[in-house]
């Protein structure tokens, strides 16, 4: 078996060494789970609440250790962390909910009783990044088996600890054995055999739009269900008569936490043009204010980037000609550390404008109104989310509905509730996550035709 060194990229050192899985071990867990999917499916919808209540609860009791382990692992800051070990415990809370609620139809028809059933599709096989590797794990996994599917989950190389424990606390809260299988190992091994196996009925990816691409291409060779969370290039829209000290001092962190790693990141700002300077003098003081640093320590606020490859390929989107407004802090010594950085595009084909960065870096720009606004914000081919700031609640909805993204947020740079619906439009994504329907995206809907006569 071959095996990957695990590296906490805030100090370079290795954190643990993970034993990768292979095509023959991937084969052999999926038709573990699909054996298993036999008898889980069978599983009362009140004994499948129950298993992903004690589920919850054990992430719960752990969640100081798989928050460290997130530091360890991603950099992330402790508080980030904590947060995201306790969107697991929400999310399977919340998932635990829906077996009892999975409700069908009945259809008045002639002649006798229609009715519709939401099946369990069998394998779900979930193929997750490395920037956040406990939610975006548990948005899929969650729903998934409260609707009497098994899963296989494949974790990012760079990241697999907290899936891995993930894995061990599924077993120790009571799930049955195969029904929750962790797999580490390479995207274009393991993750690459789910989109081939045709035990594995549904891919969840989350990732790059050009791995995505070649995820549904993979798929319709069996018209195999996927549901694809991708990237993002999003616009935080600032109009003059917004609240400007506010929209100003928030905005680092629409884009910067998580160091860049998101693919919400509101990466373009735009700003109408009467107020673009005053604007920029009150954004210069909040992005150096950032506090970048050791991602253990709890007044930290961003820390660094997942590997040296990545901070590589995020410096070069500052070429020579770039003109950076300013930027803000970064430690010296080990670590890949990347300092927040505010440029000012020349052109509307600026790299730095187009392409998803997926790091602290955020572009500025001046718009005429709003029709000018929306028609910048649109000029991308993703659609994940997006921020408007303005104290006219016309405008506000206008916008909100104008502007093409799965998330918007109004005054606000929130993107995600596990109790609302999570995805992308045009190239951000296929199919939605979170919220009251996410149970059936992991179901099929059966149609069953009673004659009574
Ligand atoms: P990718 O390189 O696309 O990798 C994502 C996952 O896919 C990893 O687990 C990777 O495995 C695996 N993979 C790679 N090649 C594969 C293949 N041929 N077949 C099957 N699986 C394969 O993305 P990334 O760089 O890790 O993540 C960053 C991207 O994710 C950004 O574009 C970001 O916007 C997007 N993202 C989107 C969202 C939502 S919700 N829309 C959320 C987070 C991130 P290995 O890495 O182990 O090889």
């Amino acid at each position: 078996m071959t095996t990957a060194q695990v590296l906490n990229p805030a100090t370079e050192q290795v954190v643990a060494t993970v034993e990768l899985v292979g095509v023959a071990e991937t084969d052999a867990a999926i038709e573990r789970a699909q054996r298993a999917a036999l008898t889980w499916r069978e599983v009362a919808p009140g004994d499948r609440a129950r298993l992903l209540r004690r589920f919850a609860e054990a992430v719960d009791a752990d969640l100081e250790r798989l928050a460290q382990l997130e530091v360890s692992n991603s950099g992330h800051t402790i508080g980030n962390a904590r947060w995201e070990a306790g969107n697991v415990r929400d999310v399977l809370h919340y998932a635990a909910g829906m077996p009892e609620r999975l409700l069908g139809h009945q259809i008045p028809v002639a002649g006798g009783v229609n009715i519709t059933f939401h099946e369990p599709l069998g394998v779900v096989g979930v193929i997750v990044p490395w920037n956040f590797p406990m939610p975006i794990a548990a948005w899929g996994f969650a729903p998934a088996l409260a609707a009497g599917n098994t899963v296989v989950l494949k974790p990012a190389e760079l990241t697999p600890l907290t899936a891995i424990r993930l894995g061990e606390l599924a077993l120790e809260a009571g799930l049955p054995e195969h029904v929750f299988q962790v797999l580490p190992g390479k995207g274009s091994v393991v993750g690459q055999r789910f989109v081939t196996h045709p035990a594995v009925r549904k891919v969840v990816f989350t990732g790059s739009t050009e791995v995505g691409t070649q995820i549904m291409a993979g798929c319709a060779q069996q018209v195999k269900r996927v549901t694809l969370e991708l990237g993002g290039k999003s616009a935080n829209i600032v109009f003059a008569d917004a609240d400007l000290a506010r929209a100003a001092a928030t905005a680092p962190y629409g884009v910067f936490d998580n160091a860049g790693q998101d693919c919400c990141a509101r990466s373009r700002i735009l700003v109408q043009r009467s107020v673009f300077d005053k604007f920029l003098e009150l954004l210069e003081p909040a992005v150096r204010g950032v506090r970048v640093g050791d991602p253990t320590q709890e007044s930290t606020e961003m820390g660094p980037l997942i590997s040296a490859a990545h901070r590589d390929r995020v410096a070069a989107y500052i070429e020579p000609s770039t003109k950076v407004a300013f930027t803000g802090a970064r430690p010296d010594g080990p670590g890949f550390w990347y300092p927040p950085t505010v440029v000012l595009p020349d052109a509307p084909t600026d790299r730095v404008l187009t392409e998803e960065v997926f790091g602290p870096v955020v572009a500025v720009l001046p718009f005429e109104d709003e029709a000018d606004a929306i028609r910048i914000a649109n000029d991308t081919e993703y659609g994940l989310s997006g921020s408007i700031w303005t104290n006219d609640v016309g405008r506000a909805l206008r916008v909100s509905r104008a502007v093409e993204a799965g998330n918007l947020s109004v005054n606000s740079h929130s993107s995600v509730r596990y109790w609302t619906p999570f995805g992308g439009f045009k190239q951000s994504g296929l199919g939605r996550e979170l919220g009251p329907d996410a149970a059936l995206a992991f179901t099929e809907t059966k149609n069953v035709f009673i004659a009574t006569q």
